[in-house]
């Protein structure tokens, strides 16, 4: 079976580098949200490739499941010895990343040729692509202002109250070579339990990517679990845009996209309010999607492919 899962940050990475492991795993092709893109110290940063990329290469921090595991950080200590800014934490072997990543832009690669070439170096099987090659930096609006997406989640911790969502030149932006052609290949299009505003919204607002799913099976995996996110500020998310929190509340942002939909166990009573809300068919599964450890993620991955391919043969 062919998979093309649409992914963000951790909650992503986790699920794609679970199926990457299964014995007799899918082909993959991960898209990748680059809303969360950003400047800093002259390096263009491009935090959920990288998250997705790390995890996919089993070299990610398992704490925060971003950055690099076993990082050294005397060059960030001696960034702070200077009074440089301290508030994004920069290890020196994920310095490399940016470095390279820069140099390699300012010589005109783009940046899904740049992402091959990094994920051949670092051994990952899955084709990583990310969303598009033109920069579309996610704007959070918020009582304090409008703020780019890492002042709203890392130097301001998801504290400020969002009113909204901009997604910047999006419309003239274009999918990456191969996003098209790898949703098109696709039996299952999967949606990874990502933040819905933050990481899966930029990637559908790419022109074509959205109407792309139009015709393909496309399942959803919750990122929210009884009401709370497993990670991240997507619950808070809901509550400020005037949305009751829930699996259900993820299952309708996505909409007629979805053919499938998977909530955990514990939300398997919510099943009914769901599918009687649904106008036009749903299948909803439910099944253990929470993943703490990497046996987990396999373990999950696991349930998400058997769950796909039966809804593949279903529609
Ligand atoms: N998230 C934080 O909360 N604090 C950090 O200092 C931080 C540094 C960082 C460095 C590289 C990288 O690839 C990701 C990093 N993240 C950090 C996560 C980043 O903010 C992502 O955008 C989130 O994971 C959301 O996808």
């Amino acid at each position: 079976m062919k998979v093309a899962a649409l992914a963000g940050g951790v909650g992503g990475a986790k699920l794609v580098d679970g199926i990457s492991r299964l014995n007799g795993a899918p082909e993959m092709t991960v898209i990748v949200n680059t809303g969360d893109d950003f400047s800093l110290f002259g390096l263009w940063i491009s935090p959920d490739l990288d998250t997705v990329c790390y995890n996919l290469a089993g070299l990610e921090n398992q704490a925060t499941g971003w950055g690099r595991d076993q990082e050294s950080w005397e060059t960030f200590q001696e960034i702070q010895a200077l009074g440089g800014p301290d508030w994004f934490q920069l290890g020196g072997k994920d310095l490399a990343t940016h470095l390279e990543r820069t140099r390699r832009l300012g010589a005109g690669q783009p940046l899904s040729q740049i992402t091959a070439d990094f994920c051949k170096a670092w051994g990952v099987q899955s084709a990583v692509i990310p969303m598009s090659d033109d920069p579309v930096p996610t704007l959070v609006e918020t009582d304090q202002g409008i703020l780019t997406f890492q002042e709203y989640f890392v130097k301001l911790g998801c504290e400020p109250e969002v009113k909204g969502f901009e997604f910047h030149n999006v419309e003239k932006s274009r999918p990456a070579p191969g996003v098209l052609d790898a949703i098109q290949a696709a039996d299952l299009v999967l949606i990874c339990p990502s933040n819905p505003w933050v990481s899966i919204d930029p990637i559908l607002a790419v022109p074509g990517i959205r109407s792309a799913l139009g015709s393909k099976t496309v399942l959803g995996v919750s990122p929210i679990i009884c009401g709370e996110a497993v990670k991240g500020p997507a619950a808070k998310m809901y509550r400020e845009m005037g949305i009751q929190p829930s699996a259900g509340a993820v299952a309708a942002h996505y909409g007629d996209l979805l053919d499938g939909f998977v909530i955990d166990d514990l939300d398997r009573d919510l099943q009914e309010d769901i599918l009687s809300a649904w106008n036009g068919s749903l299948t909803l599964f439910h099944t253990n999607i929470w993943m703490k450890t990497r046996a987990d993620r396999v373990a999950v991955a696991e349930n998400i492919i058997a769950v796909g391919s039966s809804l593949v043969k279903e529609v």
